[in-house]
């Protein structure tokens, strides 16, 4: 039994929940975080101790941090349909999904928190298009390395452009200044091709 805790409105969340469609995984979703809190519950507590969404039960085996959670369901179909067979292939998915970490993480909620959850009022418009800008310049790197492949880890969708398509779809629904980047965007119709996609990922943005 698969058990996933976090709303379903969470771009971490939306990862493994992208990822448990893709392999047509049976899963039960638990809403908590945002507007239905409980992250500070001494159960959920005891599940995630960072107090963050998501965090899946597999079977009694718990694990948190999205990426993670990802490669673990990703891992659990031995036909490499999400994590693939070739070592190469596997590293450029982890490194993809690393940067998402480490370059479009750290500045997106800047723009999401600033674009939907602020009233415009008081709104720091000066810092949100400061972090858009730097997010383009991140994706301007994603766009380069599409120029070679359809996907990041080669000719085939795989788990390391899970987190990058969760960005992506709020990349082009929020109202912000985009550069003209093709390859970012034909890799983007790629992915609203995939039923998965547009049933985990492609919802209201909140
Ligand atoms: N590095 C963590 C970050 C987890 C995280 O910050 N999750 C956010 C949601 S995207 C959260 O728990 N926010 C509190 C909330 O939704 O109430 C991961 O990738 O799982």
């Amino acid at each position: 039994m698969l058990k996933i805790w976090g709303r379903d409105t969470s771009s971490n969340v939306q990862k493994p929940l992208w990822a448990a469609e893709e392999l047509g995984l049976s899963y039960e979703r638990v809403d908590v975080g945002g507007p239905f809190a409980g992250l500070d519950k001494s159960e959920f507590v005891a599940l995630n101790p960072n107090r963050k969404i998501p965090v899946i039960d597999h079977d009694g085996f718990i694990l948190w941090e999205s990426n993670a959670v990802t490669r673990y369901l990703a891992g659990l179909d031995s036909t490499g349909k999400l994590w693939p067979k070739a070592a190469h292939e596997r590293a450029l998915a982890d490194q993809w999904m690393d940067w998402c970490n480490s370059h479009l993480w750290p500045v997106f909620p800047i723009v999401i928190v600033g674009l939907l959850r602020t009233p415009p009022e008081k709104r720091d418009n000066a810092a949100i298009e400061k972090a858009n800008e730097i997010l383009e310049s991140e994706w301007t790197v994603l766009d380069k390395h599409l120029a070679k492949t359809p996907y990041v880890a080669g000719e085939s969708f795989s788990a390391g452009d899970i987190p990058a398509g969760v960005f992506a779809w709020r990349r082009y629904e929020l109202p912000v200044k985009r550069t003209a980047l093709p390859n970012l965007d034909a890799w983007y119709a790629r992915l609203k091709e995939r039923p998965a996609y547009q049933k985990t990922v492609m919802t209201p943005l909140s």
